[in-house]
């Protein structure tokens, strides 16, 4: 037990996996003591008999809060939000912000998603960038974008869980496959996010530095051709 009297969390995550530090981010918002075990796809950790055994689905990030276990970074930040701060405000009440925020949730999950896919391909393939990977990111950048011309944050003018799932992705595109610099919401709403969510640059920072130097490192490697 923490000084807090709750139990830690055991999270299984690696450091450059958006999702994984979107469960991180959240959990610290909420108050949540993490057991963080490296779970590391890089070296076949996932593939694991006693990982498997877990999550057949063999993702992380995946919780196991003291025998109850759970995939999928969105429900799992969910869950820790109304198990530890049921009163919170990133899962909105309202009916219609509510609605709202499903329905950016599911965008976050159906498009931002691939920013990640599109960098594990590299990251973890040390394969080159797809057009077609670009092309949709650019789109999921510029629906973001239009978003947020409307409104401050993700799902309304409150900070959401969705925030921190879609800044996780976000922050992980590298300027070699999208420049950020042209979606000036994006960026307002990045640079603001930043400041407000709790240890963002701590539990970001090592992660994205690291798929930076990867990529850069399998960029060059091949003459950067792969630029788009
Ligand atoms: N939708 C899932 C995506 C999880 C996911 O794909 N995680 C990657 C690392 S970022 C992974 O575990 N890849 C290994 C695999 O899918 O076998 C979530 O948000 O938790």
């Amino acid at each position: 037990m923490g000084s807090s009297g709750k139990m830690a969390v055991d999270l299984y995550h690696a450091l450059w996996s958006p999702p994984s530090r979107a469960v991180r981010m959240i959990g610290r918002a909420v108050g949540v003591r993490f057991n963080l075990i490296t779970c590391e796809p890089i070296q076949g950790d996932h593939l694991k008999p006693d990982f498997l055994k877990m999550n057949p689905m063999h993702t992380i990030p995946t919780i196991n809060d003291n025998g109850f276990v759970l995939w999928e970074s969105r429900a799992i930040g969910q869950y820790l939000v109304s198990k530890y701060a049921p009163q919170s405000t990133l899962i909105p009440t309202d009916l219609q912000q509510k609605a709202l925020y499903d329905q950016r949730l599911f965008f976050d999950y159906a498009m931002l998603q691939n920013f990640s896919k599109t960098m594990r391909r590299i990251f973890v393939g040390g394969t080159r960038f797809e057009p077609k990977d670009i092309k949709q990111c650019r789109t999921s950048l510029q629906l973001l974008d239009q978003f947020l011309s409307q409104s401050t944050y993700v799902a309304g003018e409150r900070i959401t869980l969705v925030d921190y799932t879609a800044a996780a992705s976000v922050i992980t595109c590298q300027p070699e496959m999208v420049d950020l610099s042209t979606y000036p919401h994006v960026q307002r709403w990045l640079a603001r996010v930043r400041t407000e969510i709790d240890g963002f640059e701590e539990i970001n920072g090592p992660g994205v530095e690291m798929i930076g130097n990867v990529i850069g490192a399998v960029l060059s490697s091949d003459g950067d051709s792969s630029k788009l």
